[in-house]
This record gives C-alpha cells, sequence and structure tokens, in this order.
C-alpha cells in the first residue's frame, strides 16, 4: 500500500478530515514502523576510509559501498575535527558514485577527525527510498606539512559543579605533529572578568587544586592552555562554584560610623597565623570614582590599604585575602523594605501596614514609586499637625498625623488619599511618600495603606509606626556617598 488517501482539504474546520488522519495514522504508523525495523530498506554501509587513529595528509580517496546498486538520490559526507560533536559539510554527491576525493590540505592538523556519510536513493523508480548512515570508527590524525595546534579539552568541570577541597583537575590534550605538550592553568573568580595564573609548566594532563586557598565564589572559572613550544591553544570550563567551609571571626564587633546603608558583612578566618590581634580594620564605599560600587579595607592603625576597590558586593564571592582573613558582603542593589521593622511601635493599635512602591496615573503621565532608603515614622495625633503637599495637581490639606524621615531627619512630605475624608489615618487610606531628587523635584517613592484586621483597634492619638528599609550603602538619591564600618 501507497501513503496514498484521497487529497483532502486539511484545514481544522474540516472535521472529517480529523476522521481521515486518524484513520491514516492508524494504518500508516505500523507500517511505517515495520519499514524502519526492516533491514532491507536500511542500507549496511562498508566503508574504507582512514581508520582509528590512522594519521593522513594530502590526497586521499574515501570510499563505501551500499550493498545495493543505487540509481537516485544523494550522498552527504560531513567531517567532524572535534570527534563528533560537530559535524561540517565536506561534499554532496549523487548516490551512485561510491568514492571521494578529499584534499585534506584545506583542514587544520587534528587528532580527533570523523567522518559520517549519509546515503539516500532508490533501487528503482517507483520503490520507496533506502537509507545509510554511517561512521569511520574512533578518530583519525590529519598532519599537514607545517605545526599545527595542540588541542585540548577539559574533562572536568564540563558542566556545573560544587568544588571543595582537594580537587583533580582533569583534561584530554593532543597534537596532530607529535609535538610534546605543557600545560598552564588560569582562573577566573567573576565569571570571566578577571584571570589568574593557577598553575603553569604541567607535563601531565591533570592538577590537583587545593580550593580551599582560594575565594569562595559561585562564579568560578577555569581555563587549561597546552602549548607546543610554538603555539598554544585553550579550553574554558563551565562556571562552578568554589565552596570551602569558614571559621567565623569569632572576636569581630562591626560599629557603623556613618552612613545609613545596611549591608550584611560577615568576616572569616583564613589563616590564623596571618592574623594580627589588635588590628582595627576600616571597610569604606565609593561610587563615585569606579564605573561601579567598590569598597576598601585600611588598617585604622597603619593606614595600610589592603583591599583596594574591592568589587565583592554581593555574596557571589568573598573578598580578597588580607590578613588571614576574608570578608562576605552582601549589600543591596536598592532600597528593599525591612518587613520585620515595619511594623507598630505602640501596642493599641492593630490594622496592618502594607507598604508598596505605587504607579499612579497623574495628568497623563504614569509616576512610578522609587525604592528610595530611608526609614519613616508615622505618628497619630488628636489634632491636625500636618499637611499634605499640593503637587501633582493635589490640594494641600490639614491631617491628624505627621510623618518623619528619620534616616534624614527632617518631616516627610506626602500627599494622600482619604477614603472618608475624616483627615485623619484609617481603613483603606492610601498614602504616598514624597522624596526631592537632585532637580529639586518631587519623585514618588513609597506609598503604604491601613487595612484589617478583623477585630481592628484604629489608630489612636500618641500611636505610631515605622516604616524600615534594608539600604544600600550608598544612596544614589541622598547626598551621603560614604559609609564606613570598623572591624575591632
Ligand atoms: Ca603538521
Ligand atoms: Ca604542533
Ligand atoms: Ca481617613
Amino acid at each position: 500500500m501507497k501513503n496514498g488517501f484521497d487529497i483532502n482539504e486539511l484545514t481544522t474546520s474540516a472535521l472529517h478530515n480529523w476522521y481521515h488522519a486518524d484513520e491514516h495514522a492508524l494504518i500508516t504508523l505500523p507500517l511505517h514502523w515495520d519499514r524502519f525495523q526492516n533491514p532491507i530498506r536500511v542500507l549496511n554501509l562498508e566503508i574504507s576510509a582512514p581508520a582509528n587513529r590512522e594519521e593522513i595528509a594530502g590526497d586521499i580517496v574515501l570510499s563505501w559501498s551500499p550493498g545495493i546498486l543505487l540509481q537516485s538520490g544523494k550522498t552527504e559526507i560531513l567531517y567532524s575535527i572535534d570527534g563528533g560533536r560537530t559535524d561540517y559539510p565536506l561534499g554532496t554527491i549523487a548516490s551512485a558514485d561510491s568514492s571521494y576525493l578529499w584534499s585534506t590540505t584545506d583542514h587544520p592538523d587534528g587528532t580527533r577527525y570523523k567522518l559520517r556519510f549519509n546515503v539516500e536513493g532508490r533501487t528503482a523508480p517507483d520503490e520507496d527510498s533506502v537509507t545509510g548512515v554511517a561512521y569511520t570508527s574512533g578518530h583519525f590524525t590529519i598532519n599537514n606539512p607545517g605545526n599545527g595546534y595542540p588541542e585540548i579539552v577539559l574533562t572536568s568541570l564540563v558542566e556545573a559543579e560544587h568544588v571543595t577541597g582537594e580537587y583533580l583537575v582533569t583534561w584530554i590534550a593532543s597534537d596532530a605533529d607529535g609535538d610534546s605538550l605543557t600545560y598552564a592553568i588560569d582562573y577566573s573568580p567573576d565569571n570571566g572578568r578577571s584571570w589568574y595564573l593557577l598553575a603553569e609548566q604541567l607535563k601531565q594532563p591533570s592538577f590537583l587544586w587545593q580550593s580551599m586557598n582560594y575565594e569562595n565564589s559561585k562564579i568560578f572559572q577555569i581555563a587549561i592552555h597546552a602549548h607546543d613550544g610554538q603555539a598554544s591553544r585553550s579550553d574554558t570550563s563551565d562556571v562552578f562554584e568554589v565552596y570551602n567551609e569558614r571559621i567565623p571571626a569569632e572576636d569581630n564587633r562591626f560599629t557603623q560610623i556613618t552612613g545609613n546603608g545596611t549591608p550584611l558583612i560577615e568576616l572569616f578566618i583564613i589563616d590564623p597565623e596571618d592574623i594580627d590581634p589588635g588590628a582595627i580594620y576600616q571597610i569604606s564605599f565609593d561610587d563615585t570614582s569606579f564605573g561601579e560600587k567598590v569598597f576598601y579595607v585600611i588598617n585604622k592603625i597603619n593606614r595600610d590599604t589592603l583591599i583596594k576597590a574591592g568589587d565583592q558586593l554581593h555574596r557571589f564571592r568573598e573578598s580578597d585575602l588580607f590578613n588571614g582573613r576574608r570578608l562576605l558582603i552582601d549589600d543591596y542593589t536598592t532600597a528593599e523594605i525591612n518587613e520585620p521593622l515595619t511594623r507598630w511601635e505602640t501596642t493599641s493599635s492593630n490594622p496592618d501596614i502594607s507598604v508598596f512602591l505605587p504607579n499612579i496615573s497623574i495628568g497623563g503621565s504614569v509616576r512610578n514609586g522609587i525604592p528610595y532608603p530611608a526609614d519613616y515614622r508615622i505618628a497619630i495625633a488628636d489634632q491636625i499637625i500636618d499637611s499634605t503637599s499640593n503637587v501633582f495637581e493635589t490640594t494641600a490639606k490639614g491631617v491628624y498625623f505627621i510623618i518623619r524621615n528619620l534616616s534624614e531627619n527632617k518631616d516627610a512630605d506626602f500627599i494622600y488619599q482619604d477614603q472618608n475624608k475624616d483627615q485623619k489615618l484609617g481603613d483603606h487610606d492610601l498614602v504616598y511618600l514624597l522624596e526631592k531628587n537632585a532637580n529639586q523635584e518631587y519623585d514618588l517613592i513609597w506609598a503604604f495603606t491601613l487595612s484589617g484586621p478583623a477585630n481592628p483597634v484604629p489608630p489612636a492619638a500618641g500611636d505610631h509606626f515605622l516604616i524600615s528599609t534594608y539600604k544600600p550603602v550608598i544612596s544614589i538619591l541622598s547626598e551621603k556617598r560614604f559609609y564606613s564600618n570598623s572591624i575591632i
């Protein structure tokens, strides 16, 4: 039976065609399956081509036999230089032919060549096609005159991995000319941005890496280089994590000197023998001198700069080693609400406080709240003690509460959607906090609303609550540019 049914219009609206399609599939799938399983329809190719580990150069004749005479169709020949990982077309010829002259001088030296033959044709015009695929066995070498580059492939750290303690880095390397190879390894703790030497002048294709002597980093990479005396080639690992357990420095105390930033900072002892017990260190942050935020570690006693412009600020990576220690800093990218501390500071009132970044349409343009790094205290009074701002086409109104920006020690500006127009903070009222930007224009920052709970105790005079934020060490919105911590 041929693959033919009456020609049907196949559209999703023509329901009867789906019936035929179903019937067609039911009948033909077993037939197709039978064809795939039937060896008569699949060619067994016999190949005469470079054997495993054979070395070739110049012009060579590749030949093969499909075992039966093919009258039409084609044969594709593909080659791989990397042991079959990637195939590239070499040539396409009629399937009646069974040999091909390959001029290897167009190809670089290599020890991991492989060929693939895809044959497809018919023994007679009215017959089903037959197909065959065959590969040369193993790998062969092309060694044309002149030096060829070494070949190198990492066999460890190929996919994301955890490295801890002693780790054996392994690779496979070869050289078509038979040159002896030496190896060097570079490492990058920062996703390939900067590279440092890990080992060099290695003769064996492996290296026992003492990873505990290197910084913990989730974005580590290594690159391995093979050199044949004239030229070198490299392979680079995937990004992997180096993690070795650290001893927390028990005696460390952090004292905030200036600024409002709230980074998390941990101090570890890496080498107890290098620790100077009397030292006092200062960490300073700077986002004005470089294209990114950086930190410095200074020995306060002798003014030595121990870390200059460190960029390990986001917990992915430990700092460089200084005096037998490393820091792990986790700075905030933008201000975030500190949920545990955003709460009523007095016990009588209980509405839930929800703080968010608003986006509201004012005068036809949408304004988005900016995560501003400041803490605010909202205090309830029994009389009108403050007024909303008359910005964004709103009218100033007296209110029974006042909002202080605690971080900058000033009264806060705000506008207000007063649900029941009583000028008192209550259920579902919305308050939009405002701060002036560098152009002295108001920006919308955080907004908050009060709601619930089931048995509400509404705010009363004397009650106050806090909006607390986690803050980056340096705010782009404030004038404060430096933050320091001292570690004693
Ligand atoms: Ca050569
Ligand atoms: Ca070579
Ligand atoms: Ca109200």
